[in-house]
């Protein structure tokens, strides 16, 4: 009975959207959200645009993000194979697998599987911070700037936002001077938050470090969201322990660069997990037969974490050879992982788009920088394609 159910979900999620009907979509309103270089940046990255119609070729090549990835045959083949039970029971034992080899695998002592990235941080948050605490936080990470301001909309969490340096890293002695002291006309700082990578760019790990050491000399915790921490262990060399080793808490999304179709890990102290657990029930988060997405998670864990390197390899080859383009401006060193950023005329920002989306080429609606993202479902061939796409473009 469970696995025919799992067969019927299967089949509808390996169903593949057909041209028409992606042409069929249209633009998702969106927010414009200022990144580490101070580009701007388009964040409702959801749906085609519409002039995907009157594409020319067969395939859609979706740059918009790693979030846009289809779980492979085998990966729904360990969906269809996962023993399952009501994880509310906590009685899911693949659940709790993909939990204890998150947890290993980042050095903490628990995890909890989530939804989301966005819900990761969130219970992060009310894990760590009451109402009227405060968190520390660079002022273009996702939690402050992308996820609704959910800390101070359901936790009563206030926020105090830091400018970064154009890597996306806070500065230590910034960071020191915005600990408030306990003064009743101040909110109580508890928290600091980072990011890694922060759009696509790796964290430098001393700085880090001393954000950790800052963060424990005042009695404060650190969270680390880390939905592409695998692609900055990766790029670095680093292990991915380490590079969680400051923070107390540590989310890891298996829905991006990983490929799983949902899922978030938070790993951390089994205190903090614990609490966790208990804000991830209150927002709804906590599922019953969620052993079958914690399969894909596990093979996500399992078998592409070591090729994110094709997918930063890729990315490079991209970057490399669009920076040829003399009327396009590519941030070359802005590629460290798996995201291109390139900067159009201001007159062929539409055209280009336009064009692009002709050839089945999908990039997100920002400007005037258009972020480019590599992912498992971008081959070789797809890179050579683009590239064709972009010449084709600029001889006209
Ligand atoms: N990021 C998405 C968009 O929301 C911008 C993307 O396409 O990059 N942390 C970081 C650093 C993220 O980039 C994202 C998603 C999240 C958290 C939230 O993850 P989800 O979408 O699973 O809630």
């Amino acid at each position: 009975m469970r696995r025919s159910m799992a067969a019927r979900a299967i089949a509808s999620i390996s169903s593949r959207l057909s041209l028409t009907e992606r042409m069929a979509s249209g633009h998702a309103a969106g927010d414009w959200i200022r990144t580490a270089k101070g580009r701007d940046v388009y964040s409702g990255m959801t749906t085609a645009p519409t002039s995907v119609a009157g594409a020319r070729t067969a395939r859609v090549i979706d740059l918009r993000s790693d979030t846009v990835t289809r779980p492979s045959e085998e990966m729904l083949k360990a969906m269809a194979q996962a023993e399952v039970g009501d994880d509310v029971y906590g009685e899911d034992p693949t659940v709790a697998a993909l939990e204890a080899r998150a947890a290993e695998t980042l050095g903490k002592e628990a995890a909890v599987f989530v939804p989301t990235g966005t819900q990761s941080n969130l219970v992060a948050m009310l894990a760590h911070c009451q109402r009227g605490d405060e968190y520390i936080v660079g002022d273009c990470y996702h939690i402050y700037r992308d996820e609704g301001g959910g800390p101070s909309v359901l936790g009563g969490v206030s926020s105090c936002p830091l400018p970064t340096n154009d890597r996306g890293e806070l500065s230590v002695e910034a960071v020191a001077a915005a600990i408030k002291v306990d003064d009743p006309h101040y909110a109580m700082t508890r928290l600091i938050c980072l990011e890694n990578t922060v759009h696509g760019h790796i964290q430098n790990r001393i700085t880090t470090h001393r954000i950790g050491e800052l963060a424990r000399s005042h009695g404060l915790a650190i969270h680390l969201d880390g939905a592409r921490l695998m692609n900055a262990s990766i790029a670095s060399g680093q292990p991915v322990r380490e590079l969680a080793q400051a923070a107390d808490t540590v989310s890891v999304c298996l829905s991006k660069g990983l490929g799983a179709p949902a899922g978030s890990v938070l790993c951390g102290s089994a205190g903090l997990i614990r609490r966790a657990r208990r804000a991830r029930k209150l927002l709804g988060g906590a599922m019953r037969q969620s052993g079958f997405l914690a399969a894909c998670g596990l093979y996500a864990l399992e078998h592409n974490v070591e090729r994110l390197a094709d997918d930063h390899r890729r990315a490079r080859l991209l970057a490399v050879n669009l920076a040829a383009f003399e009327r396009l401006t590519v941030d070359l060193a802005a590629t460290e992982t798996n995201m291109v950023f390139v900067t159009p005329l201001p007159e062929h920002h539409g055209p280009l788009r336009e064009h692009l989306s002709g050839d089945a080429i999908l990039t997100g609606a920002q400007s005037p920088t258009i972020r480019l993202v590599t992912h498992l479902d971008i081959s070789d061939d797809d890179i050579e394609q683009v590239l064709d796409s972009f010449r084709r473009f600029y001889r006209s």
